[in-house]
Order: C-alpha cells, then sequence, then structure tokens
C-alpha cells in the first residue's frame, strides 16, 4: 500500500527518497518536509558534519500545484559535503590514488559489510551505513505525517535517557512538539536536560560516545490499524521493526515493555470503561496503545534504545582488514550522542508504518476517498 525507498552515500552528492502509494489530493509542501529535516539536525552532542549541512528537501515527482497527484513522490537532498569529497567519492575512475579504509569499528557496519560484500575499502560500506541515510527517511516520513495529520493523529517524541542520565518521569500531551525541541537534547525535563547534556560533556572529553532512550508516542489514532489475524499484519510487530531498522537501535519497547513481564495480570492491563462523549477508553495506558496487533484507541507509545554510536575519538581495538594485525579502529568526525536526532527519525518511521497500516485498513486513491472512508469507519464504531 505504501512504501519507501532510499539511496544516496553519506558523503556522495546527495540522498534520493522515492515514497509511492500516498493519494491523490494531499498538500504537500517542501517547506513542511524541511522542518521535519531541521528537527532531525538539532541536537547538543552532533558532530562537525551538522555545522556544513542544512537539509532541504527537492520534490521532483508526484505534486502538482502544491497538490499530491497519486504518482511517485521523489525527493531529492543535496550534501553540501560533496564539494570535500568530489575526488573520493567520485562516480568515475579517478587518475589519483585515493586512500582506503581498513580499520573496522566494532559496533559498526564495518567489518560484516566487508565481508558481505567481499570489498576491502570499508569506505563502500561506512557510506550507505551512515546514519546520514536517515535524513532521506525523515523526509518521506514528513509525507507520511502530512497524510496522518489529515485524520487528526499527532506524533510527537522526546529523550527520556542519556547514559546514566534519565527524565523524572512524565508523558509530554500532543502539543509539546516545541517546547520539547526548544531542549538542546530534546527532553521536557529541565533539569535532566542539564544533566544529560553534562553527560554529553563527559563523553566529549574522554573521546567517547553515549547513547540513551527515546519515546515516540502517536496521538489520534483510531482503534483497529493492524490485525491480529496474521503475523505480518501485527501493528506492535511492524512499529518495532521501523524503530528497530534506525541504525543504532538495539532495543524497543511497546507501552510498558518489558516492565509487564515482571508484574501480576492484574497490575498489567488497562481496565475498559466507555462514556457517551469518548466511547470506549482506558483508565491506564500500560499497553501503549496497541492489543492483539491493533491499535485500541490509546496513545500508542513506543521507546527506543540507542547504543553510543560506533566512532569513537579513542578507538577501540580492531584488526585491519588487509595486514590482519592488531590496530586502532578508524576514528572520523562523528557525532557524540545523536538521541535528540534519533528521536526524530523514530517519529519518521512510526509515521511511514502507522500511515500504511491506514491506507490499508481505509484504502483511497484519492484524500477525499481516504477521509470519507475513515469518517464513516468512526461514525460506525460510536454506537458499536
Ligand atoms: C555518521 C557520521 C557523521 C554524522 C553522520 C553519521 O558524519 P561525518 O562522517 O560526515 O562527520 O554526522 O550523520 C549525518 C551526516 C547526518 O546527516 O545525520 C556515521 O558514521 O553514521
Amino acid at each position: 500500500m505504501l512504501r519507501f525507498l532510499t539511496a544516496g552515500e553519506s558523503h556522495g552528492q546527495g540522498l534520493v527518497a522515492i515514497i509511492e502509494g500516498i493519494p491523490a489530493g494531499l498538500a504537500l509542501t517542501a517547506e513542511r518536509i524541511d522542518r521535519d529535516l531541521a528537527r532531525r539536525q538539532l541536537g547538543f552532542g552532533r558532530g562537525g558534519r551538522m555545522k556544513i549541512e542544512s537539509d532541504r528537501a527537492q520534490i521532483t515527482s508526484g505534486v502538482r500545484h502544491g497538490l499530491t497527484i497519486g504518482s511517485p513522490i521523489a525527493l531529492l537532498i543535496g550534501n553540501r559535503d560533496w564539494d570535500n569529497w568530489s575526488v573520493k567519492m567520485a562516480v568515475g575512475p579517478v587518475g589519483e590514488p585515493v586512500e582506503t579504509a581498513r580499520s573496522p569499528r566494532p559496533g559498526h557496519a564495518d567489518l560484516a559489510g566487508a565481508l558481505k560484500t567481499g570489498q576491502r575499502d570499508i569506505r563502500n560500506i561506512l557510506e550507505r551505513a551512515s546514519a546520514r541515510e536517515t535524513a532521506a527517511r525523515t523526509a518521506v516520513g514528513a509525507v507520511a505525517k502530512t497524510l496522518l495529520s489529515e485524520i487528526g493523529v499527532t506524533i510527537i517524541s522526546h529523550v527520556v535517557q542519556i547514559g546514566s542520565v534519565t527524565t523524572g518521569g512524565g508523558r509530554p500531551e500532543a502539543d509539546a512538539a516545541d517546547k520539547i525541541d526548544s531542549s538542546p537534547v530534546r527532553c521536557l525535563d529541565a533539569e535532566a536536560t542539564v544533566a544529560m547534556v553534562e553527560e554529553i560533556k563527559r563523553a566529549a572529553e574522554a573521546k567517547d560516545t553515549v547513547g540513551g532512550i527515546f519515546e515516540v508516542i502517536i496521538y489520534g489514532c483510531p482503534p483497529g490499524l493492524g490485525s491480529y489475524s496474521q503475523w505480518d499484519r501485527r501493528l506492535n510487530a511492524n512499529l518495532c521493526r521501523a524503530l528497530a531498522s534506525i541504525p543504532a537501535i538495539k532495543g524497543v519497547e511497546v507501552g510498558d515493555g518489558f516492565d509487564l513481564g515482571c508484574r501480576f495480570g492484574s497490575e498489567a492491563h488497562d481496565e475498559i470503561a466507555h462514556d457517551s462523549r469518548r466511547g470506549y477508553f482506558r483508565t491506564t495506558n500500560r499497553a501503549g496503545g496497541i492489543e492483539g496487533g491493533m491499535s485500541n484507541g490509546e496513545a500508542i507509545i513506543l521507546r527506543a534504545a540507542m547504543k553510543p554510536i560506533p566512532t569513537l575519538g579513542a578507538g577501540l581495538k580492531t584488526v585491519d582488514i588487509v595486514s590482519k594485525e592488531v590496530t586502532t579502529a578508524l576514528s572520523e568526525r562523528s557525532d557524540i550522542c545523536a538521541l535528540p536526532a534519533a528521536a526524530v527519525i523514530g517519529e519518521a518511521m512510526a509515521a511511514l508504518e502507522l500511515a500504511g497500516a491506514a491506507l490499508e485498513k481505509f484504502g483511497g486513491d484519492s484524500l477525499v476517498e481516504f477521509k470519507r472512508n475513515v469518517d464513516g469507519y468512526l461514525e460506525q464504531i460510536k454506537d458499536s
């Protein structure tokens, strides 16, 4: 129903994304996409690259006079850094020797990628494995978010842990996005923000990196997206896959997640209530808005754990893939902590998955048809 592909190397000419399946008639501008691209560049702990880039999407097909036309939407995001890499990353042969990367970083795609593809220059792996690719996902995610906003779905994210520093708890409401973005680590808790910045500084001083946990919250999702009837249509599984596909993500949970495994049933489930205004609702939301592989109408809550970035200023021990001698892992300019950005990418991936699930349930080749189907369904379940 909804699918997308990205292409592009970190220091190549740019990134390309194609998204297919967006109904005709959706108002879409490059400015809307650029807003999320800029949000992805936010955050204390990013490296020098973010000072070079100022990501902008160019819409090259699928939109006419400000509206989608039902054909694939293609987006281009240039790499400004390309100017510094045009020889090293040239598409055609160059008449001079180019330095190769031979010291794989523990934790990165470098070694398995080199073995898998039979290549001796690790640059051929790391350029694509780089989290630069997530700019393209953020761009198509903004398209999915735009569609979802038409049916009242809002997706926000915030950082809840960096290294050993956690927030005091509390979940932001749907309108908290600007406040979250104004924190240098995209964290709502002012005290924790200060401590998180300090934690990143400590990592930087030690030429180290630091990971953390972010949360994505989806408000306004109608009940019944996804399905209980087949494994690959379960919304929880598909959202987890979407988040786990973000580079460096090592764990994802839905709602109270792993904690639920430590409780009795009476303390794990959300009791069902009903009133004429809200219809069915839950008195708690431990399930994180998904039961039986389907949205249940409550906010969908996803948490993802990001490991520390594998490019360490003080590189770890590794082996030179040509000489097999012990050496220090390659260390390029990189980020110290990318949690604030990863959370924005989490929004994008969740939006793409959810928009796909919504299109699967409601169909519609035009926005009018899609929305009519949603409205009809909401009307139908009101009295159920
Ligand atoms: C990345 C290394 C850094 C990051 C990059 C991801 O890039 P560079 O090697 O050019 O300094 O800044 O992230 C981005 C470029 C981005 O847009 O997020 C890596 O190795 O994964």
